[in-house]
């Protein structure tokens, strides 16, 4: 690797070394290279690399390029990584059977270097493209927070690598107290605002990378905790409360404090086949039921 910009993460599954090798060769300045010699131990370097483009052999030995090209295709977590294939197979019907398969190109063999830096450069494009424009719609317009969209598809993804890996996720659902006394009190832009700070605080109160807040209906919130043990997604949850009670917004209506306070319902645990995302997010809202009940302004996982 160069000094250069790295534009992005490229994988080659290809059983020649050598193909790998000349391939590595015109790539490595402009691009982090993985590689895998056969399509099973390729699948498992998806998983683990998460690339943005995938350079795929046709022909190789045990798992061809067409099922690998199969495999990645079928999985949510996978689906949306272009693949190339790279082939000696040259016939018309030969590059129509891999672009039906779902190939975004097909780069026949011998390879010329500066074809292939060409059509790569355009597919990584189309794909950080495609990711800003999809990322676009998955914002929510007040709070400038994750929307629901994002957040069904941030949990779906989130459950389905904690049941495969048997990692503990935590779920929250977060609910402002008598936010409609709030707006009757104060108006509904100063309850805009205040969703936009408790959003906000939110944010800040969450602070790893795979951490997620949306924005899940009008002033309800919920968070993504991948990765995290029961006592910490509990510490986590202290954290939110009390980030929104240092906001000291006035809601002198409210019957349990002359602040803004949330209710917050979660759960936390590995999940099951039994489970299904929608189900954990319907057992975190039973447990915000279960605040309110029992006052709010409180926690319950
Ligand atoms: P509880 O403590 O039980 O949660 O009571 P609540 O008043 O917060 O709950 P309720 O569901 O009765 O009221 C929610 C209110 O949130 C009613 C609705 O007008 C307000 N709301 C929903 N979306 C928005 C929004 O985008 N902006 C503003 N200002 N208010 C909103
Ligand atoms: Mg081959
Ligand atoms: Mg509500
Ligand atoms: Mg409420």
């Amino acid at each position: 690797m160069s000094s250069n910009e790295i534009k992005g993460k490229i994988l080659i599954i290809d059983d020649s070394p050598a193909n790998i090798q000349l391939i590595n060769g015109i790539l490595k300045d402009d691009y982090e290279i993985f590689f895998s010699t056969n399509g099973v131990s390729g699948i498992k370097k998806v998983y683990e690399t998460s690339p943005d483009l995938i350079l795929l052999d046709v022909v190789m030995p045990d798992m061809d390029g067409y099922e690998v090209l199969k495999k990645i295709k079928s999985d949510l977590l996978t689906r949306d990584i272009p693949v190339i294939f790279i082939t000696a197979l040259d016939s018309i019907d030969q590059e129509v059977k891999g672009l039906e398969a779902g190939a975004v190109d097909y780069i026949t063999k011998p390879i010329i270097g500066a074809i292939l830096k060409a059509r790569v450069a355009t597919h990584i494009e189309l794909k950080k493209q495609r990711d800003y424009l999809e990322n676009l719609t998955m914002i929510d317009g007040l709070t400038g927070i994750a929307n629901k969209r994002r957040l069904n598809e941030y949990l779906e993804k989130w459950y389905k690598i904690s049941l495969r890996k048997k990692l503990n996720l935590s779920i929250f659902m977060i609910d402002i107290d008598y936010f409609k006394l709030y707006n009757d009190t104060y108006g509904h832009l100063a309850g805009d605002d205040c969703l936009k700070f408790i959003a906000g605080a939110i944010k800040n109160s969450l602070k790893r990378p795979y951490d997620l807040v949306a924005r899940f209906g009008g002033e309800e919130f919920a968070c993504v905790i991948p990765e995290t043990s029961y006592d910490d997604a509990l510490m986590i949850a202290g954290r939110i409360k009390s980030n929104i009670s240092n906001l000291r917004l006035e809601h002198k209506a409210s019957t349990i404090s002359s602040y803004v306070t949330v209710s917050i319902g979660g759960i936390s645990g590995i999940p099951t086949e039994l489970d299904g995302h929608f189900k954990m997010l319907e057992r975190a809202d039973e447990s915000l039921y279960k605040a309110k009940q029992l006052g709010r302004d409180q926690i319950v996982i």
